[in-house]
């Protein structure tokens, strides 16, 4: 019976309107059904896109009158923007349901690191708390100065007269204030120690020092140094070199060579200089030992009269020992670090290569 009928009378008009509205109707169950945001993408493949049903059957306008291909048109931009209106509604609803079921699984905790990796105390410190340990063990106390220190305490009490030429042995950083300074060295707690112990003591006192010099290879501004001094009756200089021998070598965990050479302090009587095999370059030379092969790392000596004197302590009763570490250097040999101003330099890839 339709195949008789002639094709200008087919109802195509009604046939294309009913076809979008059927579109719309399915459109609609489908933007419902869409569970998530790719649901939702296919579906906007499937109606709306270029290759989509809307779009297939528009093709048909083409076939209208002119009256039918603007009433038709007009419908079917009508369903297109209601279809792309419904489109994101319902996405951001998606949205929104996604973004609310994360927030009830996912809790946010600002205290917990973002990444796992640790840190780790400076190589400066593991080898302060390692001296501590190994003179604690040999007896001695562990005491703390002040790195801010009065002319007194830094010089005046260690035997320097106000004009002696040692100062000038080193350069001085001075604080606004007079009298006050940045210490230079870590024998001011051997003064403070005097005032505050009884005799006989052995005290260990590590600290920074600070001098107003150039840096190099093996100098810095800021450097570490650990201070000793044993105080009692009739100490000689064999206990000075048998303590001093004792640390060496559980330090090093080896026999180290050493050698004295007569040195001068205001502060010691006699004084000497404790060098070191440099134990980077073993011998032959290199920039941390100036290409000497001996690196200078212990000054030390007997406790000079006056010292004992300006501490309060009779010198006819009580004499003792100190020496002066180098603990910057000392790090320095037992890892092999060819530069002190890696210390300081906040370099991670250099701290990193020294796991606790
Ligand atoms: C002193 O500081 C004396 N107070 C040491 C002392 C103590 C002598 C007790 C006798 C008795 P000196 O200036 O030489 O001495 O420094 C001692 C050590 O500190 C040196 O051997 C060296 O290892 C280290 N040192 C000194 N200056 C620097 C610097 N600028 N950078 C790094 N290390 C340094």
């Amino acid at each position: 019976m339709l195949d008789s009928v002639p094709p200008a009378q087919i109802p195509i008009v009604m046939s294309l309107s009913e076809q979008l509205k059927k579109i719309e109707v399915n459109a609609r169950n489908g933007l419902a059904g869409a569970a998530d945001l790719a649901a939702l993408d296919a579906w906007h493949a499937d109606y709306l896109s270029k290759k989509g049903s809307l779009t297939e059957i528009l093709k048909g306008l083409k076939d209208l009158s002119p009256d039918e291909k603007r009433s038709t048109g007009a419908l079917a931009n009508t369903v297109r923007e209601a279809l792309e209106s419904a489109f994101l509604a319902r996405k951001r609803e998606i949205s929104q349901a996604e973004i609310n079921e994360r927030l009830k699984s996912e809790t946010y905790d600002a205290l917990r690191p973002r990444s796992s990796h640790r840190g780790h105390l400076h190589p400066l410190t593991q080898i302060t708390e390692e001296l501590e340990d190994l003179f604690s063990f040999m007896g001695f106390t562990i005491l703390d100065g002040p790195e801010v220190e009065t002319d007194e305490n830094n010089f005046g009490k260690l035997n320097f007269s106000d004009d002696h030429p040692a100062r000038d042995m080193q350069d001085t950083i001075w604080t606004a204030q007079e009298g006050v300074l940045l210490r230079t060295h870590t024998s001011s707690v051997q003064v403070r120690a005097m005032q505050i112990l009884k005799p006989p003591f052995r005290i260990l006192a590590p600290g920074r020092c600070f001098r107003y010099e150039e840096t190099d290879a093996s100098h810095e501004n800021t450097f570490n140094q650990a201070e000793g001094m044993m105080i009692g009756e009739n100490l000689s200089v064999a206990n000075l070199i048998h303590v001093m021998k004792t640390f060496l070598s559980s330090f090093f965990e080896r026999e180290v060579t050493v050698r004295l050479r007569p040195g001068y302090f205001p502060f010691v009587e006699p004084g000497f200089e404790l060098d070191i095999q440099c134990l980077v370059c073993g011998g032959p030379g290199c920039p941390v030992c100036k290409h000497s092969g001996w690196v200078e790392l212990l000054p030390c000596g007997m406790v000079h009269p006056n010292v004992l004197r300006q501490g309060g302590l009779n010198p006819e009763k009580w004499n003792g020992f100190a020496f002066g570490l180098g603990l910057s250097r000392l790090v320095m040999m037992r890892y092999g670090i060819e530069d002190i101003r890696h210390f300081m330099s906040g370099n991670l890839r250099f701290l990193e290569q020294f796991p606790a």
